[in-house]
């Protein structure tokens, strides 16, 4: 149990979640180094939401409102850190929310379908259709995205399939190909801007996930007092290749010009 004195506090407890997850069997090996990967990138940002990656939270939340069809894509890691808070924003959108592992395996999908409907007050939200859990039952999940070798390849029809905006936190560069390919939106959360994730995307949002999903509800829920116009006008000029490049400048210069 991590002190709540601790300076450290939220770090150590989201490490607290991921280990309790890996023993729960619901997330990856290979998850418990993509979240020490994603610590690391952490302190070069300096553990807070940037005013670049605000920029692209923004961007993102109008484009999540402009869609017809958006799909938020979860797996192990994002389980493990933010259940709630992803059925929270879903709940502003259409209530879709995909499972999609790199890893998937039976016992995974099980332990993963255990810990939603463990869970009273989600499991009420899946019972009365506010949202929608995909991605775990193989009769639904039966579609391929094209060019996909991997397990991930695997996908919904009335989800990630015909979606045409999808959210991916913490995601593999091969999917994020694919499906921007197959000619959808792809909005990413990842701490490291040079993942092939960050730079295939449509937006990436370079934030830790756990203060991004939080803002993007925050301000989808905001935006929906916007008309379709004024959303396109935030959506408009946004360059993510720049953002990106930004994200390196302001890492750099906060490197040169830090005191120890
Ligand atoms: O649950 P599965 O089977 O789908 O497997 C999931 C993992 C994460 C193992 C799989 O997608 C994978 O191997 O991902 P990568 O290629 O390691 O990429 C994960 C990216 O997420 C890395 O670039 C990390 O920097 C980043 N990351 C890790 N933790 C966080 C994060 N980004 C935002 N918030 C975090 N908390």
């Amino acid at each position: 149990m991590v002190p709540k004195t601790h300076p450290r506090y939220k770090s150590l407890l989201n490490r607290e979640k991921v280990v309790e997850a890996f023993d729960k069997g619901i997330l990856a090996k290979a998850g418990l180094t993509a979240h020490g990967r994603g610590e690391s990138f952490d302190y070069l940002i300096g553990e807070k939401t940037t005013t670049e990656a605000l920029h692209s939270i923004k961007v993102a939340s109008a484009v999540l409102l402009l869609a017809e069809n958006p799909v938020i894509s979860i797996n192990g890691n994002t389980i493990a850190l933010s259940k709630h808070d992803i059925v929270e924003l879903s709940e502003e959108l259409n209530g879709k929310i995909e499972v999609n592992l790199f890893y998937r395996t039976k016992e995974r999908e099980e332990n993963i379908k255990k810990a939603f409907e463990e869970d009273k007050e989600i499991y009420n939200k899946i019972k009365n259709k506010k949202i929608k859990l995909l991605g775990l039952d193989p009769a639904t999940t039966n579609k391929q995205i094209k060019n996909l070798d991997s397990l991930r390849g695997k996908v919904s029809e009335e989800g990630i399939y015909s979606a045409d905006v999808v959210l991916v936190p913490l995601e593999d560069g091969d999917r994020t190909e694919a499906l921007v390919n197959m000619g959808k939106t792809v909005i990413c959360i990842d701490l490291n801007p040079l993942s092939r994730t960050a730079r295939k995307s449509t937006i990436t949002i370079v934030d830790e996930l756990t203060r991004c999903i939080p803002l993007l509800t925050k301000y989808v829920k905001e935006y929906k007092q916007k008309d379709k116009k004024e959303l396109e006008n935030i959506v408009k000029n946004y360059d993510n290749n720049q953002n990106l490049k930004s994200i390196l400048n302001y890492i750099s210069n906060r490197l040169k010009n830090m005191e120890i």
